[in-house]
């Protein structure tokens, strides 16, 4: 299994879960040292071998060049988990930063887009593979102040829908998983750093764990 943003959050819990049964990983993020020490837990706990694979999903050409460089052995992948992603800001639409905005298109909807054509040739040579998409939430239901990352993620789930249906003819399955909140890096990460906001988003109400959506994506998938 290919998981993208493998070095928090969701992506790190579905790489636990997949390690768990056995699967061989490459799992890929732009920090380097946390795949490392990853890599390291899963590889200690678990006979399977993980691959890392550091690169900015936003940058088309190192996101080809990553996938090129995979050796031929690892290029039989069932599952790809497109789970890189991030919000930035909470501001109105007229105040919005427009470099927030650019980023979260590029990294939510462009970096998806990359990921998954980097991938899919080996999927379609062998017939065989599944593609699960992180949307969210936040696609359908939009709330005051999410407008680009409500959008992206809304993006998230028509590029899936599109791809369900042209990629049938191979026989690859392609699943959108759209979780409400989750407790992870995404509101310090949306908040730039202040842990003060980004834990106030959690206040008043229970919310899910990244676990408890690793375990519905490897549910999909089994
Ligand atoms: P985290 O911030 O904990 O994890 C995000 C992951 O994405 C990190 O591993 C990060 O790795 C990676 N990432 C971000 N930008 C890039 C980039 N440009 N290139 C490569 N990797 C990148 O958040 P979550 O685990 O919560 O988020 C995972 C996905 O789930 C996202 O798509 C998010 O939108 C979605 N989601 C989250 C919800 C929530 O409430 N938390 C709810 C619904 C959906 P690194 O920084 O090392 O590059
Ligand atoms: C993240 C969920 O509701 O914080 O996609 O936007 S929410």
């Amino acid at each position: 299994a290919v998981i993208t943003g493998a070095s928090s959050g969701i992506g790190a819990a579905c790489a636990r879960l997949y390690a768990a049964q056995g699967m061989n990983l490459i799992l890929t993020g732009r920090r380097m040292e946390l795949l490392q020490q990853l890599k390291s837990e899963l590889e200690s706990a678990y006979a399977n071998q993980v691959l890392i694979a550091c690169f900015d999903v936003q940058d088309e050409q190192a996101v080809f060049q990553a996938f090129e460089a995979i050796p031929a052995p690892w290029r039989s992948i069932d599952i790809l988990v497109n789970n890189a992603g991030l919000a930035l800001g909470r501001e109105t639409f007229d105040q919005a930063d427009l470099e927030d905005w650019k980023t979260m298109l590029h990294t939510n909807v462009e970096g998806l887009l990359f990921v998954s054509r980097a991938v899919l040739p080996w999927m379609i040579e062998r017939r065989k593979g599944h593609i699960v998409n992180i949307g969210s939430i936040a696609g359908r239901q939009l709330y005051e102040r999410g407008n680009v990352y409500c959008a992206s993620k809304a993006a998230v789930e028509a590029i899936t829908k599109s791809m369900r249906i042209d990629l049938l003819p191979h026989g690859i399955k392609v699943t959108g998983i759209h979780p409400g909140a989750v407790e992870t890096e995404f509101s310090l990460v949306r908040f730039k750093g202040d842990a003060q906001k980004a834990s106030a988003t959690y206040q008043g109400f229970q919310p899910l764990s990244a676990e408890d959506v690793a375990r519905t994506i490897v549910f999909c998938t089994s």
